[in-house]
């Protein structure tokens, strides 16, 4: 039976950077999912415009309440007029693994339940996000709607039934909705065959070749098992934190040095393996490792560009690349070489959907620890390793000596980021008026032995639909090629985050191997005296620094 339930609309409910996210427990308030969901549906439409029924993908990282959200979830898309809704096994599913089924199956979208990154627990955070046909993320237009729609709602519609066994793989019906409850690791494990030379990497561990995969207690532990150690032979317990627990063990699963210090400790200690790797919650990012050096991720995606062609799935070359702003600069220098397109995209996965599906950009890559390609459309961290395995199995060189001939190759970009968390909103907020105000009359002015060539706040126009988006990010660009990023967290859920991006070309041949911080110093300085980072939020370093 389908109930209609009257609501209250609940303010607040600005989907960020990437879906809604909450503490969990303001997720679990009566109605607070509810509501969000049925946004969802009334904006997007269950039934399409013939009246038919819709089909979607659902799945999540496995964090605390995933199991009852997806309940809830299932028996709105059933009240709301859905088809069919095809859900991962135990309602798992990482979330390039869902943007590959959307995909696949070509659906109507998908609903992914993760905080990605953010911690998980009855304490911690809890998300939700709609990804659209095409398997990336809703874009501007669609969520600002959801947003809206959510301040307005009366009432929402759920039908009344038992739990569906999500345990159980096969189809089930829910008041005449057909459940399909899959594999979450079978199609994706394909599609990762499809696309590099499964046989080399299998022969490069036949040879000793010795890895380390740390799945944080996260949705990748059973991908990275199923790849890793049975199709490609890696090591029995190559993959540890392999089984995904609603509070991830207690573990913080951003793969960064910060998060996955056992890993890092590891790969740097006496009996490190040759390579390791780190995923997050939703199993989107990847932290590449060597053997005592550590790959910054704009490194990770310049290196990935420059020998995507060693892998089947690239052998053509590339068509372009794209980076977020914050970015460093290393793959356009890349892109340049190889004389294809590099575009330069605000934050957030979303900008690139537009850019892969017009067949722009090959190649994809964020500064936070995410990269991926046209294979779908979010980032994919099993496939980064994967690519950096296939290259690794073809070149046979150390990745530490795969790092230095990039770099005396191409240059060096030296890169940070520092993080500033839970800083209070409002002077956060005072900070970038004061900055934004400050931009016009930057261009020349001096600084830490550094001069300022021009300083604005990112605007990207979208090159396929022509969209815009403002206040991106407040750039201040030095002369010789260094730059300073500034934008706040979306995706944060208490109070703001500063993030403060530093940059500095080293062209080479010499001071190539210089510590980042160090090569950074008179860039972040600039950085915190221009900002008056102290003045405003009484910060003097950063909490996080990657
Ligand atoms: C952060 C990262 C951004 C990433 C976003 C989602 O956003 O900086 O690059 O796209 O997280 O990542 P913000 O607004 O907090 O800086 V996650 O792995 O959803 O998957
Ligand atoms: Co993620």
């Amino acid at each position: 039976m389908t109930l209609t339930v009257a609501t209250t609309p609940i303010p607040g409910q600005k989907p960020g950077t990437s879906g809604l996210r909450k503490k969990t427990r303001v997720f679990m308030a009566p109605h607070f999912l509810e509501n969000f969901v049925q946004s969802i549906f009334d904006v997007v439409g269950a039934r399409g415009e013939d009246g038919r029924g819709k089909t979607f993908v659902l799945g999540g990282d496995g964090r605390y309440f995933n199991d009852r959200a997806a309940q809830v979830i299932l028996r709105m898309a059933a009240a709301n007029g859905a088809a069919r809704v095809i859900v991962g096994q135990g309602a798992l599913l990482s979330t390039p693994a869902a943007s590959h089924l959307i995909r696949l199956n070509r659906t109507d979208g998908g609903l992914i339940m993760s905080a990605s990154h953010n911690p998980g627990g009855p304490d911690e955070d809890f998300g939700l996000k709609f990804n659209m046909p095409n398997g990336g993320p809703a874009p501007e237009s669609v969520t600002e709607a959801i947003h809206r729609r959510s301040a307005e709602l009366r009432e929402y519609r759920i039908v009344e039934a038992p739990d569906v066994d999500l345990s159980r793989i096969g189809r089930q019906d829910l008041g005449g909705m057909v459940v399909d409850v899959v594999d979450p690791v079978a199609d994706y494990a394909a599609l990762m065959e499809d696309l590099f030379d499964f046989g080399a990497i299998r022969a490069l561990f036949a040879g000793g070749f010795r890895m380390r995969m740390d799945s944080m207690c996260a949705v990748t532990g059973p991908y990275a098992r199923e790849i890793l150690e049975n199709r490609l032979g890696a090591a029995p317990g190559t993959v540890v934190n392999a089984t995904p627990l609603p509070d991830f063990g207690g573990m913080h699963p951003d793969p960064n040095p910060t998060w996955a210090h056992a890993l890092m400790e590891e790969m740097f200690g006496p009996d490190a393996p040759d390579f390791g790797a780190a995923s997050d919650g939703d199993g989107d990012r990847n932290m590449v490792v060597g053997r005592g050096v550590y790959v910054s991720p704009s490194d990770s995606l310049a290196v990935l560009a420059a020998n995507a062609h060693l892998a089947p799935g690239y052998a053509a070359g590339l068509r372009g690349v794209a980076r977020s702003m914050p970015t460093s600069m290393a793959a356009d220098r890349v892109a340049q070489r190889l004389g294809i397109a590099a575009y330069e995209t605000p934050t957030g996965w979303k900008f690139f959907g537009n850019l892969l599906d017009d067949g722009r950009a090959t190649l994809c890559g964020e500064e936070s620890f995410g990269t991926g390609s046209d294979h779908v459309r979010e980032k994919d961290g099993l496939w980064a390793v994967l690519l950096w395995l296939n290259i690794l199995a073809v070149r046979r060189e150390s990745v530490a000596a795969i790092l230095a001939a990039h770099f005396a190759e191409f240059g060096r970009n030296y890169y940070s980021r520092h993080d500033f968390e839970a800083i209070e909103s409002a002077r956060a907020d005072a900070m970038f008026a004061a900055l934004r105000a400050a931009l016009p009359g930057l261009a020349g002015r001096r600084i830490e032995g550094l001069e300022i060539g021009a300083a604005d706040d990112f605007a990207y126009e979208d090159p396929v639909d022509g969209s815009v988006s403002q206040h991106q990010g407040v750039r201040i660009l030095f002369t010789d090629g260094a730059r300073a990023v500034f934008r706040l967290s979306g995706t944060g859920t208490e109070g703001a985050t500063l993030r403060l991006y530093v940059e500095r070309f080293a062209p080479g041949p010499e001071g190539l191997d210089l510590d980042p911080q160090a090569a950074l110093a008179p860039v972040i300085r600039a950085a915190h005296e221009l900002a008056r980072i102290e003045a405003f939020t009484g910060r003097t370093v950063p909490d996080v620094v990657t």
